[in-house]
C-alpha cells in the first residue's frame, strides 16, 4: 500500500472531471486501497480519486470510529429522495483547517459498483448522505467552498495560498 499526495484548494487539478471506470480490475482495487490508507492516515472520513490527482470515478468513505468499515464506491450516482435540505458543518482534506456550513438534501438513493464490480443500491441519510454528495462533487470538479459566498471562498483561498507559499 502507499500514501498518495492530496491536492489542496485552489489547485486547478481539483477542477478536472473524472471519467467512469470501465472495468473494476486489480489496478482499481489497488487505487482504492491506497486511497483508504491515505484517508486513514490524514485522518479523514471521505476521499475522492480527484483529490489524489486520478481522474477516475472512485470514492472511499469510512464513518466508523474504529476505522474498520471502509466503503468503496465506483461510478457512484445518487437520486434525491427527500428534497428537504439540511445544514452540515463540512470540511475537506483538500481544504485543510476550514469547516463551513453547507446545505444539502438529507436523504438520497445511491447506486455504485463495489470493489468487485458488484452493483450496490442503498439509501443514505445524515452524515453518510452528506459525505457521498461531497465526494461525488469532487468527481465533477466541485468543492464544498463553491457553496459559500465569494468572500468566504476568497478568504479561504488566500489563507491556503499563503500557507502553500511558506511551505515551498
Ligand atoms: C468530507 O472530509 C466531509 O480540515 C470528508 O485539517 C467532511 O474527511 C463530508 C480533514 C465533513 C461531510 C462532512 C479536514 C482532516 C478531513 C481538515 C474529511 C483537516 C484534517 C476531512
Ligand atoms: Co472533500
Amino acid at each position: 500500500m502507499a500514501l498518495l499526495e492530496i491536492l489542496e484548494f485552489p489547485d486547478p487539478r481539483l477542477r478536472k472531471k473524472a471519467a467512469p471506470v470501465t472495468e473494476v480490475n486489480e489496478a482499481i482495487r489497488t487505487l482504492a486501497d491506497n486511497m483508504l490508507e491515505t484517508m486513514y492516515a490524514a485522518p479523514g472520513i471521505g476521499l475522492a480519486a480527484t483529490q489524489v490527482n486520478v481522474q477516475k470515478r472512485v470514492v472511499v468513505i469510512d464513518l466508523s470510529e474504529e476505522k474498520n468499515a471502509p466503503l468503496v464506491l465506483i461510478n457512484p450516482e445518487f437520486a434525491v429522495i427527500d428534497p428537504e435540505q439540511h445544514e452540515y458543518q463540512e470540511g475537506c482534506l483538500s481544504v485543510p483547517g476550514f469547516y463551513e456550513t453547507v446545505c444539502r438534501p438529507q436523504r438520497i438513493r445511491v447506486s455504485a459498483l463495489d470493489r468487485h464490480g458488484k452493483a450496490l443500491d442503498f439509501e443514505a441519510e445524515g452524515l453518510l448522505a452528506v459525505c457521498i454528495q461531497h465526494e461525488i462533487d469532487h468527481l465533477d470538479g466541485k468543492l464544498f467552498v463553491d457553496y459559500l459566498s465569494t468572500l468566504k471562498r476568497q478568504r479561504i483561498r488566500q489563507k491556503l495560498e499563503k500557507a502553500h507559499r511558506s511551505q515551498a
